[in-house]
Formats: C-alpha cells, structure tokens, sequence
C-alpha cells in the first residue's frame, strides 16, 4: 500500500503538470516575457540580423537534443559540448541570451529556463522583422548535458529526402520543413557553405548565371565572405525567399533543391504566392519545432548561468 502511494506521487504527479503552457511564468515570474522582449527589442535596435542569430540558435538547440539549451554550453576541459561541432561556427547570439538571463536573475532568481529564453526572444525578434506574432508555450526546463558527438544535423548539401527524414523523426512534416526553411528569408550563409556550387569548370546549372558570377567574386576574396540567403530583402521577414528560389537564386544547395524536388516544389510555389499562408504556417511550425523533445516539470534543471551547468 504505502508502495503505492509513493509510486503515486514520484511517477503520476510529475507527469500531471509536465507540460508546456502559454504564459507558464504569469505566477512565478510575471515580467520573464516583457524582460525578454525588451532585451530583443533593445538589440534589435542597433543590430537587425539578430533575429536570423536567434533563428538558427533555436534550431541548432531543438535539433541535437531537443529545445534544451544543450547549444548554450561553453567546453571544459572535461566536456567538449555542441558548440564546437561542424555547423557551429557561425552560430551567435548567445551575449543576448546571456544579457536576458542576467536581467531574470535579478527578477526571479532559478525560474527562467534558458530554453525558454532561447524560444522567446526568437518569437520577439521573428514579429520585429515584419514576422507573425504568435504565442508561444512555455516551461521548458535546461538540459545536463551537451556533447560534441550529439550534433547530427543535415548540412547545405544534404538531399532533400534525407533532410525531410531527418525532420520526420522530431515529428516535423515535410511541409513543416519547407515552412520552418522560409527562416532563410532572413540572415546570410558565408561561401564555405556553398562555394562547392560555385567551381568554375562545372558550376551548378540549377543556380541562376548572374548570381553565380557575382558569388564567384565575392568568393574570391579573402577570409570567409557572407551574402544574404535571400538575395533580394535579407532583413525582412517575408516570404520571398521562396521566389527567390523559384527563381534559381538560392544560394545552399537545400534552399535550391527544395524548389526542384518534387515532394517539396509545391509547397514552395504555394508559399511563394501567398505571404499570409506562409506567415502563418511558419507561427505554427516554429511553435512544433521548439517542442520537439522538451525537458518539463522536475526533468533537467533551471541553470543559473546559460553557459555552464549549475553543478559546475
Ligand atoms: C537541415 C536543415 C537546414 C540546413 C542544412 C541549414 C543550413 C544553413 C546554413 C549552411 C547556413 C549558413 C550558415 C553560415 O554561413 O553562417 C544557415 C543559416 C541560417 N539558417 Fe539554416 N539550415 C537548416 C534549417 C534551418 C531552420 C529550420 C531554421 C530556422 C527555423 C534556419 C535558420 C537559419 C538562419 C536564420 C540562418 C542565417 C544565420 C545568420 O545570418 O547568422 N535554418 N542555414
Ligand atoms: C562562455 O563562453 C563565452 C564565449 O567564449 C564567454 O563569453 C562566456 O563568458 C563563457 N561563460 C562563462 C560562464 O564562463
Ligand atoms: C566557435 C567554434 O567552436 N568553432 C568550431 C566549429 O567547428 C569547426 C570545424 O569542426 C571548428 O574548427 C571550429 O573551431
């Protein structure tokens, strides 16, 4: 009997209030969402490729072990965490989310995850850019671990058939892929991530002669340069990227293929011609996507630091 009880309240209670709510700090922390969007809103201000530094964040955190701050991790000499993977390189943003984090803590000491930061200041800088303005749920918890050998996302030159699977396996759909891809309305991609397009002896049909000709220049200077993912309004959260595909102006090879294969074509052309579908469509996937495996009620922990664990 006692048993029993105990089973009760250790495995069914937990689980009673393990969820993701709209609004979960109203109680604990009433000013978490308005501290977050002022940070953004603060940033935003002098520097508008935030928003594509915390759209990439987002998913780079979701994409390896769920949306659990694992992305946040700094490296000991005992750990080398995610950050340090292929893809990370040009991953930034984290001095926002570490600025938001000092302002909670003052607020509210323990009680806003980082995982949650992450998730609100991508929503606030998404509305910033002429985005949709959405709710987002929120109660995420931070996660304990973070490990180099964990980042397994698909890169530029991915299939698309091996990237939808990959989405289909954190539950996303195809047409949610395409959607949540419409983030490449915003931010840049540097000529490492694409200059295999480029070679002059056999340079990629599918991209558009012009454009090619002009990263072939930008490509052969010096250092690692970067051009707008959408080539026609970068800092404009619209759906114009996905013309700008239809027109062989992307710039990854993933961007390009999405507007050729033919289990995502169709959805490109039907966002591509309505801008509020796709607004829309991208509220709702980018709310799935900062679901996907999440840490709830007493599951991981609410670090103190977003760089470091709390045992550390
Ligand atoms: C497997 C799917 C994806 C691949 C292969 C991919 C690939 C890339 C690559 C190669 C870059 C250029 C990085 C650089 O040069 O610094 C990039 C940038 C970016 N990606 Fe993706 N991406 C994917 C999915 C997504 C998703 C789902 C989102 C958000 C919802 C996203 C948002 C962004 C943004 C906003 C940038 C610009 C970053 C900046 O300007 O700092 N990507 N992506
Ligand atoms: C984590 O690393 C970043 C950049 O290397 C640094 O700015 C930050 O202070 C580090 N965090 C901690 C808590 O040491
Ligand atoms: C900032 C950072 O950790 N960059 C690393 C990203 O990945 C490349 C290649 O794996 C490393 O060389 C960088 O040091």
């Amino acid at each position: 009997m006692k048993i029993k009880i105990l089973y009760f309240y250790f495995i069914l209670l937990p689980l009673a209030f393990a969820d993701l709510k709209v609004g979960f700090y109203a109680s604990s922390c009433p000013k978490a969402e308005s501290i977050v969007k002022k940070v953004v809103q603060n940033r935003f201000n002098r520097d508008k490729s935030i928003t594509a530094a915390l759209l990439r964040m987002h998913f780079h955190d979701c994409a390896v072990r769920g949306c659990d701050a694992s992305i946040l991790i700094n490296s000991t000499k005992a750990n080398t965490a995610e950050k340090e993977a292929g893809a990370n390189g040009s991953v930034r943003g984290y001095d926002l989310i570490d600025e938001a984090k000092k302002t909670l803590e003052a607020a509210c000491p323990s009680t806003v995850s980082c995982a949650d930061i992450i998730t609100l200041a991508t929503r606030d800088a998404v509305a910033l850019s002429g985005g949709p303005q959405y709710d987002v749920p929120t109660g995420r918890r931070d996660g304990l671990v973070s490990n180099i050998d964990d980042v397994n996302i698909p890169g530029p030159n991915t299939p698309v058939s091996v990237t939808s699977q990959f989405f289909a396996s954190k539950g996303i759909t195809t047409q949610e892929m395409v959607t949540l891809f419409g983030a490449h309305t915003v931010g840049v991609a540097h000529c490492s991530f694409f200059d295999g397009r480029l070679s002059g002896a056999k340079p990629d049909p599918t991209m558009d002669p012009a454009l090619n000709a002009k990263l072939v220049k930008l490509c052969s200077s010096r250092g690692d340069p970067a051009t707008p993912l959408d080539q026609k309004s970068s800092f404009v959260f619209d759906n114009e990227f996905y013309e700008q595909i239809l027109a062989k102006k992307g710039v990854l090879l993933i961007d390009q293929q999405l507007a050729l294969d033919a289990t995502t074509k169709g959805f490109v052309s039907d966002f591509a011609a309505n801008g509020d579908k796709f607004q829309k469509g991208f509220a709702n996937a980018i709310v799935k996507m900062g679901e996907i495996d999440v840490l709830v009620g007493n599951q991981g922990e609410i670090r103190r630091k977003c760089s470091v664990f709390n045992r550390n």
